[in-house]
């Protein structure tokens, strides 16, 4: 289990059984990019992943990651970058806010999901959001609204870059990646499956996250 699960764990077992329906919402930062960068993924397009300097204007100190994709301009190309393992998310994730900059617009750049089943899509559909980009070269805070119906815990599982509406054009795509936030509900019946104190095992308690950059901060 890792930091973010042993806090968690700590929170459950110090509340009395009467006030943890109480505790319904929590706010974490779930990846700050000051430490680690995640990995090359199967991939088409050449590219790599590297720490970066710079931060998102709203933060005070770290750094981000950055994402450079080589798209040869010889048909449809992506460029996958995944953590070292999921991120997992306990209770059920209402929100995902996630900061980034990119170079060019005309891209996908799609944060990739897995569910409690661990299914990467659903019907057909995969689970993922496209990041909105207004403007390139512009740092952005986006928060993605996790659709009710999705099956919980999901955990965070990478992200992909894409050429799709420019598959015929030669070019180096640059995307900085800064912190990513959860907004998580851990309401009573969700808090039983994964309270620590009793021994359930569940897919939250069984995937840890090693990330020593992870912190968690309750509202
Ligand atoms: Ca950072």
């Amino acid at each position: 289990m890792g930091l973010f699960g042993i806090v968690l764990g700590l929170i459950f077992c110090l509340q009395p059984l009467s006030s943890i329906s109480e505790l319904k919402s929590v706010h974490a930062s779930v990846e700050t990019f000051d430490w680690l960068c995640w990995i090359p993924g199967w991939s088409k397009a050449a590219g790599q992943v590297m720490s970066s300097e710079e931060r998102s204007p709203d933060l005070t100190s770290g750094r981000s990651m950055l994402v450079e994709v080589h798209f040869s301009g010889r048909g449809f190309e992506w460029f996958s970058v995944k953590p070292p393992k999921p991120i997992w998310l306990p209770g059920k994730a209402r929100g995902i806010t996630i900061r980034y900059k990119v170079s060019s617009l005309g891209y996908t750049i799609a944060l990739e999901f897995v569910d409690g089943w661990g299914r990467l899509e659903v019907d057909g559909k995969k689970l993922s959001w496209a990041l909105p980009v207004k403007e390139p070269g512009q740092w952005q805070v986006a928060t993605f609204t996790v659709p009710e119906n999705w099956l919980f815990p999901i955990a965070i599982n990478g992200l992909t870059i894409h050429n799709w509406d420019r598959q015929n054009e030669p070019a180096t795509l640059k995307v900085w990646i800064d912190q990513i936030d959860a907004q998580v509900d851990l309401s009573q019946p969700t808090c039983k499956r994964v309270c620590p104190c009793r021994g359930d095992r569940t897919p939250m308690m069984s995937a840890s996250n090693d990330h020593p950059s992870r912190s968690l901060r309750r509202n």
